[in-house]
């Protein structure tokens, strides 16, 4: 299906754009890019669910490809789609809008539509402040999308999960949409729309065994209600691909692209058991011989499954520890037991797959006290590897509203969307400074690689992730840079 602008001379209906985020000439020494740049996987889902309906759609991604203006220039004055679509997060949302404006210049009857998490958390703020967007898409996008393409300019307002302007100027959010997609009804991501799939996607270093790699989700939404995540897209819900699906579309993977590893990004991979046990068994049972990372929650994981997942070629799991000071945990997320925690490491240790940990420094409540404890515990873990993360309040996270209610109570926040990629403290919590907090967090990383353990581990990776090493030498100097100061070439 078509759907004419102006002058629509090719069919195409819609461009679908990942920004970059930031200015294209810092991205070659970003060192959070060049550690990890994976695929737009919404996009991609959007656009095969767009073209099963014949709506005709292309995908440019600035991520992986920086110097992307001139590409969208030229993409809309050949093609003159009627649409042009954005996915970002909150940091990548002033790109999208320098972006939605010069769209606007080439082709001022372009319509703007923006999608993703950002947008789904802020709603009409969203159209009230920015005038170069006609429309939000809030949630899961690929129905709502289609039914806002096809539906006449009169009876917009009819579509559920959008905001779009009223015949006064002002902002209406049309109500949530009752019914979410069965995902096993998706067809898989269209990865061919994707330039330089799947060599120019990186996952992160040190985090996969073989390329070519490549990045899936399989299940959608997370039932818990931690106070630092956004739920805004697919809320407090648990949504699933079946064993049967999730091995059609690996093997597809396979087949196609020649993928060897895949990392499931999903919330909570396990959460369904039985559908990680159907999963694991037919890869057992099949020649495909993958290797696959995910993320867990520690709850969700037992003696059995852990084996069964090495069995079928289950490589690192990623485990959200956030702190290790227990008060702090209890204050921010559910069942905050740290002993719990170890005894399930070791338990995915003893099953011989690697685990990495997932940390934040900076919640509220935070002390001095506070990350030596946590600095403590998690240096006593046999973890493999971990992150750690700079607390960012995100709008539409339950931390972000208290944060804004109580204000100076719990800390100081300079809320610069912009910045807020997790890499800088935009909250500083009212029990410490922020010169200690980034002395503390250089320190986390630097005694951390100083450990003898720590060291042999990187060095089996010789061997155990070959890839990541020469990525890691073609870039040594900005790598160390970034582990011993906590800073990136482009600040
Ligand atoms: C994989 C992932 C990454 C990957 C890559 C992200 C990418 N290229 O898309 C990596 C590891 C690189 C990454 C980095 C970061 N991430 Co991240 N990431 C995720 C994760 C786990 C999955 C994203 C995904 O693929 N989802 C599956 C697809 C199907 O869903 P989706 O992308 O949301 O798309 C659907 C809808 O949103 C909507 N939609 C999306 N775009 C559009 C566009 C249009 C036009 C329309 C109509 C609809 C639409 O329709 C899609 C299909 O239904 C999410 C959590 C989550 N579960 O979603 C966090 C998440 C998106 N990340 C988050 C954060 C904080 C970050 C970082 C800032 C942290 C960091 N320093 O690593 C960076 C920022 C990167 C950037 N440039 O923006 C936050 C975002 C919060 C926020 N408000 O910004 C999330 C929500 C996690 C959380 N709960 O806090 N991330």
């Amino acid at each position: 299906m078509t759907v004419l602008n102006s002058a629509n001379p090719t069919g195409k209906t819609i461009l679908l754009v990942h920004p970059l985020g930031y200015s294209a000439r810092n991205a070659k020494n970003d060192i959070s890019r060049l550690a990890n740049i994976m695929p737009p996987l919404g996009l991609a889902s959007i656009s095969a669910y767009l073209t099963s309906h014949t709506i005709d759609n292309d995908i440019i991604d600035c991520y992986a490809h920086p110097e992307s203006d001139n590409l969208i220039a030229e993409y809309l004055t050949t093609n003159r789609p009627a649409f042009i679509g954005f996915s970002c997060t909150t940091s990548s949302f002033f790109d999208g809008v320098r972006l939605a404006k010069l769209a606007k210049k080439i082709d001022p009857a372009i319509k703007v539509i923006f999608g993703g998490v950002h947008v789904s958390a802020l709603k009409e703020q969203v159209i009230t402040d920015y005038p170069c967007i006609d429309f939000c898409v809030i949630g899961e996008g690929e129905e709502t999308l289609r039914e806002l393409i096809c539906t006449i300019e009169e009876q917009r307002q009819d579509v559920r999960s959008i905001v779009l302007r009223d015949d006064t100027g002002s902002a209406i959010f049309t109500g949530t949409r009752a019914k979410m997609l069965d995902l096993d009804s998706l067809p898989f991501p269209d990865y061919t729309k994707l330039a330089g799939y799947p060599t120019v996607y990186k996952l992160p270093i040190f985090n996969y065994p073989t390329v070519p790699n490549a990045s899936c989700i399989s299940s959608r939404g997370c039932p818990y209600a931690c106070s630092y995540c956004d739920r805004s897209v697919f809320r407090r819900t648990f949504r699933y691909n079946s064993a049967d699906y999730m091995f059609r579309h690996v093997s597809y993977l396979y087949e196609t692209f020649g993928i060897r590893h895949i990392n499931f990004y999903d919330d909570q991979f396990t959460f369904q058991r039985q559908r990680v046990i159907d999963f694991c068994n037919k890869m057992i049972k099949s020649t495909l011989h993958m290797t696959f990372n995910c993320a867990a929650r520690a709850e969700h994981l037992d003696e059995e499954l852990l084996r069964l997942m090495r069995q079928a070629g289950c490589w690192m799991i990623s485990l959200g520890i956030e702190t290790g000071d227990e008060d702090l945990l209890a204050q921010h997320r559910q069942n905050p037991d740290l002993h719990m925690m170890r005894e399930k490491i070791d338990l995915i240790k003893n099953a011989g797959i690697r685990v990495k940990g997932l940390l934040m420094m900076g919640l509220p409540g935070e002390t001095e006290q506070s990350i030596l404890k946590s600095r403590e515990y998690v240096y006593s873990l046999p973890l493999d590897d971990f992150n750690l993360a700079k607390f960012t309040p995100f709008p539409g996270s339950p931390i972000y509203s208290t944060i804004k209610k109580e204000g100076e109570l719990l800390g100081t926040f300079h809320e610069n969307w912009e910045e807020m990629d997790c890499m800088k403290f935009q909250f500083i919590p009212g029990g410490i400074e922020l010169e200690t907090m980034e002395r503390l967090f250089i320190e986390f990383y630097k005694k951390h690689f100083q450990r003898p353990r720590i060291i042999w581990g990187y060095a089996t990776m010789i061997w155990k992730s070959p890839d990541s090493w020469l990525r890691f030498l073609s870039s040594i100097s900005m790598f160390l840079r970034f582990a011993f100061t906590n800073k990136r070439m482009k600040e």
